[in-house]
C-alpha cells in the first residue's frame, strides 16, 4: 500500500494502483476534441452522463446565510465535479466512481443520529430535506493529493442536525461512519483501508457553522459519486475529512479512528488542516492545481491557510501546534 506512483513526477498518496493524473487530462483533451466536433458520438458515451446535472432530480436552495461561504473563484464545471472523484469504496481510479456507483441505492436511505446525546433518532432522506432550510454553499474543497475545485454545494450547518438530538456536555468528537455494502461497493474486496470508511471531527469543529451536511451541488441532489444521498463537506480540512454516503454520526468522548490516519498515521492526521506549510512525508502542500482549470501547463495555485477560511476557523485552533496536530 501507499507506494510512489506517478507520471512526470507526480506522487499519489492514495493507494498502490493509481491512475496517473495525466490519462485523466488526456481525457479531458479528448472530450474537448469531441466537443469540438473532431470525434463522433461513439467514444463519449460513458462520460455523456455526467456532463450535466440534468438526470438528477432538482434541489431548491436559498442563498449561504454564512459569512464567508462563498467563495468567489470560478466554479469547477460539473463534469469535472462529477467525474473526477475519490471514493474508493468504487474503486481507486479517478474515473471508477462515476463508472461503478451508479448502483447504489440511495433510497430509502437512513442517518442514525446516536452516541452521547439525549435523544438518539434516525432521520430518513426527507426528514434530512426538510429538517433546516437548504443553503446554496459554495466552497473551495482541497484535496490531500494537489488539486482542488470550487463546488456550489447544498444542504445546511451540521448543527441543525446535532442540535436535534440534544448532544450531553461529555460528547467532546463526532464520529462519522459511511457505507460498507459489498454487494454494491467493489472497492471492499480490497483492503486498502479499514471499512467502513469513519471521519472525525472535534465538537467545536462539527458545530462550526461552515460544517456542512451536504445534499445536493449544482442545484441538484447529489451524483452517487460525491456521496450520494448525504455527506459532510468541510471546507477548511483536506478533502478526505468529507465522509461520504454516511449511515451514522456517533458523538463520542475520545477522538475516533479515521480511515486516513488509521492507514497511516504519520501521513494523515486527525486534524488534517489545510496548510501549505506543513508537507505531507511524500510531498510539498505549498501548491494546488485547479481541476478543469488549463490542464497540465496552467500555473500553480498557492494553497492557502486552512484553505483560505482562516478568518473563519482559526480561533478553532488557538494556542495549538499545528506542526504536531496537522
Ligand atoms: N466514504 C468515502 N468518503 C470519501 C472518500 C472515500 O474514499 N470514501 N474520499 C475522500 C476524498 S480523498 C476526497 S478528496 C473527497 C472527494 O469528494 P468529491 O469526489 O465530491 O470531490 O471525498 C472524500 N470522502
Ligand atoms: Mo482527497
Amino acid at each position: 500500500m501507499l507506494i510512489q506512483t506517478g507520471a512526470s513526477g507526480f506522487t499519489h498518496p492514495h493507494g498502490s494502483e493509481i491512475t496517473p493524473e495525466g490519462v485523466y487530462l488526456r481525457r479531458r483533451e479528448l472530450l474537448q476534441w469531441a466537443a469540438l466536433g473532431g470525434m463522433g458520438v461513439a467514444s463519449g458515451a460513458a462520460f455523456a452522463k455526467a456532463d450535466t446535472p440534468d438526470a438528477l432530480a432538482p434541489l431548491r436552495a436559498l442563498p449561504s446565510s454564512v459569512p464567508g461561504a462563498l467563495a468567489l473563484d470560478k466554479q469547477t464545471p460539473f463534469a469535472d465535479a462529477s467525474s473526477y472523484n475519490n471514493f474508493y469504496e468504487f474503486g481507486l481510479d479517478k474515473g471508477d466512481p462515476v463508472r461503478n456507483a451508479q448502483a447504489l441505492p440511495t433510497r430509502p436511505w437512513t442517518v442514525r443520529v446516536e452516541g452521547l446525546v439525549q435523544q438518539p433518532k434516525t432521520f430518513d432522506l426527507d426528514a434530512l430535506r426538510k429538517l433546516s432550510a437548504l443553503e446554496e454553499r459554495i466552497y473551495r474543497l482541497r484535496c490531500v493529493e494537489g488539486w482542488s475545485m470550487v463546488i456550489p454545494w447544498i444542504g445546511y450547518s451540521l448543527s441543525k442536525l446535532l442540535a436535534e438530538v440534544q448532544p450531553l456536555g461529555s460528547a467532546k468528537y463526532v464520529e462519522f461512519v459511511t457505507l460498507a455494502d459489498p454487494k454494491v461497493m467493489p472497492g471492499l474486496r480490497r483492503s486498502v483501508l479499514d471499512w467502513p470508511y469513519t471521519e472525525g471531527l472535534r465538537m467545536d469543529e462539527a458545530m462550526h457553522p461552515l460544517t456542512l451536511l451536504t445534499l445536493g451541488m449544482y442545484g441538484h441532489e447529489l451524483p452517487k459519486q460525491n456521496g450520494a444521498p448525504v455527506r459532510v463537506v468541510v471546507p477548511w480540512k483536506y478533502g478526505f475529512k468529507s465522509a461520504k454516503s454516511i449511515v451514522t454520526i456517533r458523538l463520542v468522548e475520545r477522538e475516533p479512528g479515521t480511515a486516513w490516519n488509521k492507514a497511516a498515521r504519520n501521513e494523515y492526521g486527525f486534524y488534517s488542516n489545510v496548510n501549505p506549510d506543513v508537507p505531507h512525508p511524500r510531498w510539498s502542500q505549498a501548491t494546488e492545481r485547479r481541476i478543469g482549470e488549463g490542464g497540465l501547463f496552467a500555473p500553480k495555485r498557492k494553497t492557502q491557510l486552512f484553505n483560505g477560511y482562516e478568518a473563519q476557523v482559526g480561533q478553532l485552533y488557538a494556542g495549538m501546534d499545528l506542526r504536531k496536530h496537522f
